[in-house]
């Protein structure tokens, strides 16, 4: 896990640029965020490499379902590129989302108390619990893989609320703003 405030303005791999799209290039600002930031957005990072210790977090806050998925062109087709913009976008769920990546890496990007992007960079072993009602979208990187293990409490319910004035006012949304402060 390596954790950063995103930059806009990067463009650092010119020639990668309109191939590989912009969204999945690192936009390391060279700022870096620490873990005690990242709990203060009731973000939790866990490092685990044992699926004993997944285990133990999944009972320990009840969640009975698990699946996996690999996004990567190999295993998704032609949809892979739309998948990839769709997990772009800016949206929140009701209730916490974990992901422990077993192989590849990504970026799970998430909004800070001023709503800039704070960049999470996760490989295999890795494991993210983001909290309910935060901002947040995610991305493959510049590779175009990654395996990982989603976590369900109950059935997979964890549809995406794309941020808009509906989001705004979602309960959810103000319950973990004020869990924030
Ligand atoms: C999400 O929440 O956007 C995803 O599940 C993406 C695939 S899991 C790394
Ligand atoms: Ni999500």
């Amino acid at each position: 896990m390596k954790a950063y405030w995103f930059d806009n303005r990067e463009i650092d791999h010119p020639t990668h640029f309109s191939a590989q799209g912009d969204q999945r290039l690192t936009h390391d600002s060279g700022r870096e965020v620490d873990a005690s930031y990242l709990a203060k957005l009731g973000v939790l990072y866990h490092h685990c490499p044992e699926l004993s210790a997944v285990d133990a977090i999944a009972k320990d806050r009840h969640y009975k379902n698990r699946d996996e998925i690999t996004v990567s062109p190999q295993a998704m087709g032609n949809v892979y590129e739309d998948k990839v913009k769709m997990f772009f976008h800016e949206h929140l769920h009701e209730d916490e989302e974990i992901r422990y990546i077993r192989d590849g890496a990504g970026y799970f990007d998430v909004r800070s108390e001023g709503d800039d992007w704070v960049r999470i960079r996760l490989e295999k072993d890795d494991l993210i619990i983001l909290p309910a009602g935060i901002y947040h979208r995610f991305t493959t990187d510049e590779n175009n893989y990654i395996k990982a293990m989603r976590l369900f409490q109950d059935e997979p319910k964890w549809t995406p609320l794309n941020r808009g004035s509906e989001t705004d006012t979602n309960q959810h949304r103000k319950s973990y703003l004020q869990s924030r402060t």
